[in-house]
């Protein structure tokens, strides 16, 4: 087992890794920007290194910079949390090019899901369902409307290079195509460099169901169940829950089964996400995500296991902890993402907390990096705090997650807070009747304010 690790991540999920550490006995190591100084990420770990300006460019995603300071510290591994370089191969190629472990796939596994067609070509290859649509890229707008002509319309056109929703478009009809397609290509040229696109039948009300996976890289794969993540808003999620309200166990272990199996053939190594749409019955793969996901407690609650004790374990070259039949499945879980945004239109809130109060009792997490007086720089994401609630039913978890944003104290910036007030005024919130769409027409129809 590694003696320390380095954390290449900010706020709270830098704090999830310290706690893992310290739990397994390993010294943490700390990396921050000068806006970063006094973070609390910074005064939890054993050792702190400034990487450099608050521009996460020049610090958080400074390849060369993090792997210096891991060198420093004598780090044996690198935790890269979510976002920043969790899923960049050349990053990971450079860390093992060090003599370093990256805690998280190969370089190989992540290239291979960061783009799209090569990611859907092997979910289908593996026998995961995919949304039916083009067989690889299509180059030319002829060949785009016989795609259209041959699934039916509607479709959406998506860049190969994209994920997360950027350059996507949908054609109703082949009157819409032409432009549908131009602006698509365009977008992902701007956006990505790299104009390749393909084209998928649109689904017109599903749900966002992801499947948890975990590879031990010896050729084992389980599957941790599903995360709904269907309410978001511009492909930001802000409340997901475990299990999925709309999903069964005979479609819960079918699924998993397919996807574990899936993981195991790929001799896929550490935690992972596997994207459906989910409609009238069936699962469609989108994409698959190679880290560790930012809703991981819902399901660390479900199952009462630690994931991210369980990526140090596997990156150690430890077998995984549980078998697929020791995981059983323990009541209902919600996480509300709490961003420093000003409602209604979500506009970044920075600035000095003035109070800052985290609720507690049974069943509840409140994973944040916050603390009385802290000043959230305006330099990166403004999600500030997690709120996980664990009932022993949705029912149950839905009142705990009331009673928590009751005692949950924020003051000195805005925050997305009394979005969840209002959202738990909702029949359909109660019920688990929601689609990807639900939330962002709630919004436009004025949601926040009843
Ligand atoms: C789709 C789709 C409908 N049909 N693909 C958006 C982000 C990217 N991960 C995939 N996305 C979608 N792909 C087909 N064939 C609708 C979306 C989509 C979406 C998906 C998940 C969660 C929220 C979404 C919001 C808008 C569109």
């Amino acid at each position: 087992m590694f003696d320390k690790i380095l954390i290449a991540n900010r706020g709270e999920i830098a704090l999830r890794v310290i706690r893992a550490c310290r739990e397994m006995g390993i010294a943490s190591v700390a990396v921050h920007s000068t806006a970063d100084a006094d973070a609390m990420h910074v005064r939890m770990a054993d050792e702190t290194i400034c990487i450099g300006p608050a521009p996460s460019t020049d610090s958080y995603l400074s390849v060369a910079a993090i792997i210096s300071a891991c060198e420093v510290s004598g780090a044996q591994a690198i935790h890269p949390g979510y976002g920043f370089l969790s899923e960049n191969a050349r990053f990971v190629q450079a860390v093992e090019d060090h003599g370093l472990t990256f805690i998280g796939p190969s370089a190989a596994h992540i290239s291979e899901m960061g783009d799209k067609i090569t990611a859907k070509e092997t979910a289908k290859a593996l026998g995961i369902p995919v949304v039916p649509g083009s067989e690889g890229g299509v180059a030319t707008l002829e060949e785009a409307k016989i795609i259209g002509a041959e699934f039916g319309y509607p479709v959406i056109i998506k860049a190969t290079a994209g994920g997360g929703g950027r350059g996507m478009k949908v054609a109703k009809s082949e009157a819409e195509m032409e432009r549908a397609f131009q602006t698509a290509r365009a977008e992902s040229k701007a956006a990505f460099g790299n104009d390749e696109v393909y084209i998928e039948k649109y689904l017109q009300k599903p749900r966002h169901i992801e499947v948890q996976v975990f590879g031990d890289g010896q050729g084992g794969g389980v599957h941790l169940g599903e995360r709904d993540c269907s309410l978001q808003r511009r492909h930001q999620k802000v409340f997901e829950e475990a299990p999925g309200p709309s999903i069964s166990a005979e479609e819960r272990a079918e699924i998993g089964s397919i996807c574990a199996n899936a993981i195991a053939r790929m001799g896929y190594s550490g935690a992972g996400t596997i994207e459906f749409l989910y409609e009238d019955g069936g699962f469609y793969f989108i994409e698959m995500n190679t880290r560790l996901q930012v809703e991981h407690p819902v399901t660390e609650a479900i199952f009462g296991q630690d994931l991210v004790r369980e990526q140090i374990r596997v990156a150690a070259g430890m077998p995984l902890s549980f078998r697929q039949e020791d995981l059983e499945i323990n009541g209902h879980a919600i996480e509300v993402r709490i961003n420093a945004e000003k409602l209604p239109n979500f506009s970044p809130s920075p600035g000095r907390i003035s109070q800052y109060h985290a609720p507690g009792g049974l069943g509840v997490r409140m994973d944040s990096a916050l603390y009385d007086g802290y000043r959230i720089p305006p330099y990166y994401d403004s999600l500030i705090g997690k709120l996980i609630v664990h009932g022993r039913d949705r029912t149950e978890a839905l009142a705990r997650l009331n009673r928590a944003l009751g005692e949950l104290i924020v003051d000195g910036v805005d925050t997305t807070i009394p979005l969840f007030g209002a959202l738990l005024q909702e029949p359909d919130i109660h019920s688990g009747n929601y689609t990807i769409h639900w939330l962002e027409k709630w919004l436009e129809a004025g949601g926040v304010d009843r």
